[in-house]
């Protein structure tokens, strides 16, 4: 496995500063030590969304793997509207609808996993995780409903992609200690077709409405198998 790179400094430190890129709320918040700011997607103001996407394009006809943790916490109205990892075919300025649109809606060339925490009327919960394609929020071809909530406490995320089979899984469970992980969605999806690109932009987005929440992703890393 190797790590996907973005760029680096002469020491060989990621500068993650020349790693992302960002639009809409999103900005870097630092933390101590070596590791790698936080990406703040929504910080807990109404109708914001914020994008992040690597600088560098990822190979979408290759298999590749991304892990995160997500802490989404909520305003002082419960919380909105979630985030999603996102392969696209736009560019490294693409950013989405606010609100139920998580940053993304509208991103017409898109492959979305969405952990959305506030019911919208196309939604089944306020707890769920969705595949969705082309942008649009509103048409789930898979949902599931994790077993912690994604809104309050951290979680981890793994969002795989197997090229060959053409296959997109996501596994998630709490940053907590002795949780157990849980495969939550494993559908059929041709990620470089679906974005018209064999090399895209992978990252994140997120939005808030009416009801807003602060909305993290850190220790994130992508890897992809070598040839
Ligand atoms: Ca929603």
């Amino acid at each position: 496995m190797a790590q996907s790179g973005g760029a680096f400094a002469a020491d060989g430190k990621p500068r993650p500063d020349r790693e992302l890129s960002l639009s809409g709320t999103a900005e870097l918040v630092p933390r101590k030590g070596d590791r790698k700011p936080i990406i703040r997607l929504t910080n807990d103001g109404f109708k914001q969304m914020g994008s992040a996407w690597l600088v560098r394009r990822l190979d979408l006809t290759r298999s590749f793997e991304i892990v995160f943790t997500a802490r989404l916490r909520g305003g002082v109205r419960s919380g909105a509207d979630g985030i999603a990892f996102v392969a696209q075919g736009i560019g490294p300025r693409a950013l989405g609808g606010w609100g139920g649109g998580i940053g993304y809606r509208g991103i017409s060339r898109s492959v979305a996993v969405e952990f959305d925490t506030y019911q919208n009327t196309p939604d089944p919960n306020s707890n769920h995780v969705a595949v969705t394609l082309g942008g649009d929020p509103d048409q789930h071809i898979a949902t599931a409903e994790p077993s912690m909530p994604l809104l309050g406490k951290p979680f981890r995320a793994r969002i795989g992609y197997d090229a060959a089979a053409k296959r997109i899984t996501v596994h998630a469970r709490a940053l907590a200690p002795g949780a157990t992980e849980q495969l939550l969605l494993d559908e059929s999806v041709d990620v470089a077709q679906t974005t018209g690109e064999n090399r895209g932009w992978i990252g994140f987005t997120g939005a808030t409405g009416d009801v807003t929440s602060r909305q993290d992703v850190y220790d994130w890393a992508v890897t992809t198998p070598q040839a």
